[in-house]
């Protein structure tokens, strides 16, 4: 029988989400799209031939004829969304962040923990992406030796006004943080951001420097730059002990026109990552069908918080901070395919 989804937000996550729900991922179908703003709520679901549609996330998530909920709301409704879902016991794949502190974060693993059962999922989607799975499958494997750094390059062509210095860690950075946890399977025990330079398109904020370490000592480099204007623009290179891996810039072709060789770039993480995207949500109905986790978990999006906090600290301070890592609960060890593996 296919999951009965209730997705929750309708801005540019949500509306991505239940489209690619509706149309493209099997094993589901979207039984309400609910926004703050009912009227783009209701276009939405109109498009999508959704029957139902309204401003209420928690009643969405009260539906009995909603089995699994996707949350794509503003930051600070995702505590309470994701704590009535755990209370009811149905699924919820959470868009980053978790929540916007690592308190509520620890609230919500707590609560999952003490329920027994692992319903939460956390929307880190490069977990998913073709390119960061080839550099998973070669540490995992040791196919190069051992990894000494990751450089993490994150540039959005722009952002909204209320994404601020002090916020770019817990609204992007906790993708790099992420993706360098799992690939590396190590905890970081310290972080350092510097502040780049504001630039004219974008003088309230300024781009960021930030350096993690490993327990193992895998320095990873993240460069956070939101307004680089030309595009959307994320990179990686993983650097080991005999060879390097790269992400290439994804794309069919290249184009040869006006003594140029041009690879097109996109404008956004959707069109970027769209790849990514489906095959979380597809993986996410899966692992609700057959009870598997897959993907980030709870404990994943409350140490990307915690990190962010971090970041934070030490953009105001313009200090190390040094970052106690915890040992992962037993509970959330096991996990599908795309969770990490043991160093
Ligand atoms: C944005 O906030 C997101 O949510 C996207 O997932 C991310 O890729 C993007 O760079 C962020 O700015």
């Amino acid at each position: 029988m296919a999951v009965r989804i209730g997705v929750v937000g309708a801005g540019s996550m949500g509306a991505g989400h239940a489209r690619m729900l509706a149309r493209e991922v099997g094993g589901c179908e979207v039984r309400t799209i609910v926004d703050a703003d009912g009227l783009r709520a209701a276009a939405l679901a109109r498009s999508l031939g959704v029957a139902l549609s309204g401003t209420d996330g928690m009643a969405a998530v009260r539906d009995t004829a909603v089995d699994a909920v996707l949350v794509a709301s503003p930051d600070e409704t995702h505590h309470a969304l994701v704590m009535e879902c755990i209370r009811l016991k149905k699924p919820v794949l959470c868009e980053k962040p978790l929540a916007p502190t690592s308190a509520e974060c620890r609230e919500i693993v707590e609560a999952e923990r003490s329920g027994g059962l692992r319903l939460v999922q956390v929307g880190f989607m490069r977990r998913f992406d073709p390119g960061y799975r080839t550099m998973k499958a070669a540490l995992t494997e040791r196919r190069h030796g051992d990894p000494l750094f990751l450089h993490s390059i994150h540039r959005n062509a722009s952002a909204p006004d209320y994404v601020s210095s002090e916020n770019t860690a817990l609204s992007g950075a906790v993708h790099d943080v992420d993706i360098a946890r799992h690939l590396l399977a190590e905890e970081f025990v310290d972080v350092c951001v510097r502040r780049g330079r504001a630039t004219r398109s974008a003088p309230h904020r300024v781009p960021q420097f930030i350096t993690l370490e490993t327990a193992g000592g895998v320095l990873v480099s993240i460069e956070m730059f939101l307004d680089a204007q030309y595009a959307y623009d994320v990179r990686a290179e993983l650097v080991c002990e005999t060879a390097t891996i790269a992400l290439v810039p994804p794309g069919a072709t290249v184009l040869n026109a006006g003594l140029a060789y041009a690879h097109g770039l996109q404008a956004d993480w959707n069109d970027r990552f769209g790849d990514a995207y489906r095959a979380q949500l597809q993986a996410w109905i899966g692992s609700i069908a057959d009870g598997t986790p897959v993907g980030a978990s709870a404990w994943d999006g409350y140490v990307a918080t915690r990190t962010a906090e971090a970041c934070l600290k030490s953009l105001v301070t313009g200090e190390r901070v040094r970052l106690v890592p915890e040992t992962v609960p037993d509970f959330y060890a096991e996990a599908g395919e795309t969770a990490p593996v043991a160093a």
